[in-house]
């Protein structure tokens, strides 16, 4: 293996031990929590990382982290944004969600009733291709296949309501950025003063300065009681639903999703055409759609108020990671990157969730300005898949440097590189992994 950071091999030997570390502290025996006490459950998206990063250390649990999910999965393909353990302090907790009582939801495990990025078919297929053992990687592949498919389906059947192919999230919670700025219009559109009385559990671990406002989580559980109340039943959310929104990070990680399943069914002699149209009809949404060339970014759409939501994110460049933008569209939007939003971090830079420049960023409060590990991670997959070979190898230098100087953080300050958030963070120990272990670009 070539050493590619620029660090004596000892000391990336010791990373590496470290990001095991942190995934066997958050190991519960069948699942991986994100974090040792604000995050009690297994995250949807989060599961897909963490098994990308197991991919390259321990197979079988890497396995084991996606079969856990998917035992959350709804008879409709749903694949829920949480499984809840038996307990954990955490709110909204099963109790609050009911989700069990909404037709074709588990009764155990209990689950919540909304979903993630789908992730799950990219990690699935890059632990196939890491597999030593063909025989073994052939037998899960057959397993979870139809597990996926129907995830899909539910997404291209129950998610996308326009000719557009492009699939709606329904609450910011679905987005995975849950208070980006990105949500602050159609958010603020919400009615007020129908939340019911609950207690925030989230404060008893974090500090408060770090976490969404309580205006907003007010709205998040406005939404849950909506969809509870509707019986979680897509028809009558996508009626009801107040927040709507074309998100571009959630489409981008569906398309290459939808090509990693057609490459998923070819390994098992099944038929990846339909995830191939798939694939197809939803870049080319993001194409005609969310392209806004007057910013030269891609923009969500408000599906609502039915108009782009003009706000520049980390997320608004991820059509890079499932190779949707021209080649020269491309290295515009690369320039870009490094030019408006990368910092630099020990002789690298990484990109911050929201821009240094922009009004209401703040350095160490959540989805609204700090560096988080999983979004550069889908952008670095994106600079390399175009052969920004330099770009890459700085980005991932900036990562590196990141974790090496303030270990391994939920998020971090992009002013003066310091972790916030949650401590020994599951999927910032696993990509990291992915990130030492796949070698230079
Ligand atoms: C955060 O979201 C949850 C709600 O789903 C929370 O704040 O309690 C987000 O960062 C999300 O992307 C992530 O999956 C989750 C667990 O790490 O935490």
């Amino acid at each position: 293996m070539r050493e590619t950071t620029g660090a004596p091999d000892d000391a990336r030997t010791d990373l590496v031990t470290e990001a095991r570390a942190v995934l066997d502290e958050n190991w519960l025996g069948r699942w991986t929590r994100p974090s040792p006490r604000l995050y009690p459950h297994q995250w949807s998206w989060d599961a897909g990382f963490v098994a990308m990063g197991y991919a390259w250390v321990d197979e079988r649990r890497a396995e084991e982290e996606v079969r856990s999910l998917f035992r959350g999965q709804w008879a409709d393909g749903l694949v829920p944004h949480i499984v809840f353990a038996e307990e954990g302090d955490y709110f909204p907790g099963p109790d609050f969600w009911r989700a069990e009582r909404a037709a074709g939801a588990p009764v155990r495990p209990r689950t919540s009733g909304i979903v993630q990025p789908p992730v799950h078919a990219t990690a699935v297929l890059r632990l196939a291709r890491r597999r030593r053992h063909g025989g073994r990687a052939r037998a899960f592949l057959d397993e979870v296949f139809p597990r996926l498919a129907a995830w899909h389906a539910y997404l291209h059947r129950e998610r996308v309501r326009h000719e557009d192919g492009l699939a709606e999230i329904w609450h910011p919670w679905e987005s995975g950025m849950d208070n980006s700025p990105l949500w602050d219009g159609p958010l603020g559109r919400l009615p007020t003063g129908r939340t019911p009385a609950y207690e925030r559990a989230d404060l008893r671990h974090a500090d408060p300065s770090e976490r969404p406002t309580q205006a907003e989580y007010d709205r998040y559980v406005d939404l849950v009681a909506l969809f509870r109340d509707l019986g979680y039943d897509p028809a009558r959310i996508r009626e009801a639903t107040p927040f709507a929104v074309q998100d571009v990070l959630f489409n981008s990680i569906l398309v290459q999703a939808d090509l990693d399943l057609a490459a998923i069914a070819r390994e098992i002699g099944a038929d990846p055409g339909p995830f191939e149209a798939w694939a197809r009809t939803t870049a080319r949404g993001i194409e005609r759609k969310l392209w806004n060339e007057g910013l030269g970014i891609y923009l969500d759409h408000d599906v609502r108020a039915d108009h782009p939501i003009p706000v520049r994110t980390a997320a608004a460049y991820a059509p890079l990671f499932p190779g949707v933008p021209s080649s020269a569209r491309a290295r515009a939007m690369a320039e870009d990157l490094v030019l408006r939003m990368a910092v630099e971090v020990d002789g690298g830079w990484a990109v911050p969730s929201f821009g240094l420049d922009e009004p209401g960023f703040l350095p160490t409060n959540y989805w609204r300005g700090p560096i988080w590990f999983n979004v550069n991670w889908l952008l670095y997959q994106g600079l390399r898949r175009y052969g920004f070979d330099t770009h890459a190898a700085d980005l991932r230098r900036g990562l590196v440097g990141l974790v090496r100087r303030s270990g391994f953080h939920e998020h971090y300050d992009p002013t003066d590189g310091a972790g916030h958030g949650a401590r020994r963070f599951a999927w910032t120990a696993a990509l990291l992994l992915d990130l030492l272990l796949d070698g230079e670009p």
